[in-house]
């Protein structure tokens, strides 16, 4: 299954990116915990050059943090630049603590310097990520207020926006991007199952099939607990087996699996197959 989704408006966020990257102090790099390692986009080290990175493993309350461990040993070797990772729940209260003293940390140069200048400046620092990944909502947690708009659906923010955050810290959130290509199939797979790839270009009952097989890969019991019922043979046997055991199945006996598929990626997507992390 071949995946792309690369609507005009990315192109444009990614210059716009390129441009503001050059006036910020951090770069705020947030990752959905569900597949954090899929949500790199090499667009992004572009833009970061040699920035320090705040990494937000965001969504923590939905991901396995038994994987995050190993997730954190390979972002270790993928960030080249100073970097801080901090996990977050951005839409529960409290993460703000946590994450303006890691901002901080990483800002601590510019503050320094103008404090030996005499000068009280704000730190600026740039959200960026894939779409969908929570960085309105983290921004949102951050100040306090519903400063900026939110929807479970990739491509929710359009244009760049200024955020005070507090009396030292200013951030830019900016829309969700992928990248022109999506090489890599399983990423993409991965990327399409948490919601960052628009619906409209993918086939729903190829997705669920893949899904399938991919969360009984990391996950085998995951599906027969959620539907109650022990699973086998191929993905669109599975399939029938969960309409049955969901009374979905009409007199006639056929199957909508259209409905079917859509409501597994939304159990995935809604965390009723458990707390999941693929990797
Ligand atoms: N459970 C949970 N949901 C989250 C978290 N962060 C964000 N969300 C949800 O994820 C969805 C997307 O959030 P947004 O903040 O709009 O995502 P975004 O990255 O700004 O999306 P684009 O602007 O489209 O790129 C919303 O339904 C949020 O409520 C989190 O930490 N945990
Ligand atoms: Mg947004």
């Amino acid at each position: 299954m071949k995946i792309n989704w690369f609507p005009g408006h990315m192109t444009r966020a990614l210059r716009v990116m390129q441009v503001e990257v050059k006036n910020v102090d951090v770069v705020l790099y947030i990752l959905d915990a569900r597949s954090p390692l899929a949500c790199l986009n090499p667009e992004f080290d572009k833009i970061i050059a040699n920035k320090p990175v705040l990494v937000v493993l965001n969504k923590i309350d939905m991901a396995d943090t038994s994987k995050i461990a190993a997730v954190k040993e390979s972002l270790k070797l993928h960030f080249k630049s100073k970097f801080q990772i901090v996990e977050v729940n951005s839409t529960a209260s409290g993460a703000v603590k946590k994450v303006l003293e890691k901002i901080k940390i990483l800002g601590e140069e510019k503050i320094l310097k103008n404090k030996n200048k005499g000068l009280n400046t704000y730190i600026k620092a740039m959200v960026l990520g894939i779409p969908n990944s929570g960085k309105s909502t983290f921004v949102n947690n951050l100040c306090g207020k519903a400063k900026t708009q939110t929807g479970n659906r990739p491509g929710v923010t359009k244009g760049k926006q200024w955020v005070n955050i507090s009396r030292e810290i200013q951030i830019l959130d900016t829309p969700g991007t992928l990248q022109p290509n999506l090489s890599d199939e399983k990423s993409a797979r991965f990327l399409a199952y948490i919601g960052s790839i628009s619906d409209k270009v993918l086939d729903i009952n190829e997705l669920a099939v893949a899904l399938i097989r991919d969360i009984e890969l990391q996950y085998p019991n995951a599906l027969n607990l959620r539907y109650n019922v022990e699973l086998s043979g191929t993905p669109y046997e599975k399939i029938k087996q969960i309409a049955i055991s969901k009374n979905l199945v009409t007199k006639g006996g056929s199957i909508d699996y259209d409905r079917i598929s859509i409501m597994i990626l939304d159990d995935f997507r809604k965390r009723r197959l458990g707390n999941i992390t693929l990797l």
